[in-house]
């Protein structure tokens, strides 16, 4: 074996071994991919209290997201929900708890007021074919 067979195999090993040491970094392990482990992160969030406010933020685009939040009992409270692009059936929403029905823009802010009496126990808002939910616990 002379030296440049030596230095291209070497090069060679190196390769192989970089690339798999990095796809077995980006898989997907036990079925949990980046997006869930996302959400879960989004899951911990406390909601924020602006002037005794608390103001959860629902995102609407192909389902809702965080799919649950876990938000303080008994304070007035505004669910914010957020279009962006939403031309899917999770634009038109539905909190039944709440008598509450509305096709939002395909783009927008829109601001669900809750009153402190009814920020208890779990809401749930859905779309209105029911194919995507969202909850939120009080505690
Ligand atoms: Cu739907």
């Amino acid at each position: 074996m002379n030296k440049s067979v030596t230095v291209s195999l070497g090069v060679a090993i190196l390769l192989i071994g970089g690339s798999i040491a990095y796809i077995s970094n980006t898989q997907c392990r036990g079925g949990a991919c980046s997006a869930p482990s996302v959400d879960k992160k989004i899951e911990g969030i406390r909601p924020e209290v602006i002037d005794g406010v608390q103001i959860i933020e629902i995102t609407a685009k192909g389902g809702y997201a965080p799919r649950r939040t876990v938000a303080k009992a008994g304070i007035p409270t505004t669910i914010r929900v957020r279009t962006n692009g939403t031309f899917d059936c999770s634009s038109s929403l539905l909190i039944p708890q709440l008598n509450y029905h509305k096709l939002l823009p395909s783009s927008g802010v829109e601001n669900i007021e809750i009153p402190a009496s009814d920020a208890k126990g779990t809401l749930r808002g859905l779309c209105s074919m029911g194919m995507y939910n969202f909850e939120i616990d009080f505690e």
